[in-house]
């Protein structure tokens, strides 16, 4: 059985796909688009962030916006984002877990050469998955919401330890959620991710959002400069 060879598939998916996200990254930032990707469970409050986000970085000025909207299934969410006035391409994964440069490309072709100078994806719900893969955005965000429990970060390390910011999302819950321990997610979220930002916000009350949009706009600047 020595002359049995094993072929590593899952490396080179993720080295190929890697690759690919670095040339596209690359080519964003040649035409000045700067790309989020807003990964966190489902129900975590992604698409609600992005409108409150978007309708906040609209008020500092009028950036070029689009999203691209990742699901299993359905456009509901493409066309909450389009029903604000914004420019958005449904990314339709029919029962894929995550989002791969291939699914990005095509996306992005189908908004057919439209500028932007912020674009959003907004990952598959799954704090699993889409961790591993490089959707060739420059700045990697995830979502927690208060309801969730202060907990997944002990339970699904991997995500907390690829993204450039911790987004706590919900915070009017906080009263309501007196167990959700906030010291102990920084705590362990930073002993992961030494660089993590950490914010935290409600989409609802608007509490923490300036903040988190400021931190927007930095690095829109720092990843094009
Ligand atoms: N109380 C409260 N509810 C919120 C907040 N943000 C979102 N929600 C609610 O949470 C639910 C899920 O929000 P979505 O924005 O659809 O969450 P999502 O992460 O986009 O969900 P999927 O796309 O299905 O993964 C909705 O009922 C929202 O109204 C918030 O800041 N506070
Ligand atoms: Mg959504």
């Amino acid at each position: 059985m020595d002359d049995i060879r094993t072929i590593e598939i899952k490396r080179e998916i993720l080295a190929d796909n890697a690759h690919a996200a670095d040339a596209f990254r690359s080519a964003r930032k040649t035409e000045g688009t700067f790309m989020i990707d807003v990964m966190g469970s489902p129900g975590a409050g992604k698409t609600t962030l992005l409108l409150a986000l978007i309708e906040r970085l609209r008020e500092k000025g009028l950036p070029q916006v689009g999203v691209i909207e990742a699901d299993l299934e359905s456009d509901v969410d493409a066309l909450k984002i389009k029903e604000a006035g914004v420019a958005s391409v449904e990314l339709n994964t029919k029962g894929t877990c995550h989002v791969e440069m291939g699914m990005v490309e095509k996306a992005f072709a189908a908004f057919e050469g439209e500028a932007f100078d912020y674009l959003f994806l907004e990952n598959i719900g799954n704090l699993v998955c889409p961790a591993e893969f490089d959707t060739g955005c420059h700045t990697r965000v995830m979502l927690l919401s208060v309801p969730e429990g202060y907990d997944k970060v002990y339970k699904y390390p991997p995500m907390f330890a690829v993204v450039d910011a911790l987004v706590v999302t919900k915070s009017d819950y906080l009263p309501t959620n007196p167990d959700f321990d906030m010291p102990a997610l920084q705590e362990a979220a930073c002993a992961l991710n030494p660089a993590l930002e950490v914010f935290v916000v409600s989409a609802r009350t608007g509490e923490g959002m300036e903040k988190l949009v400021h931190w927007v706009q930095a690095s829109h600047e720092r990843a094009l400069a």
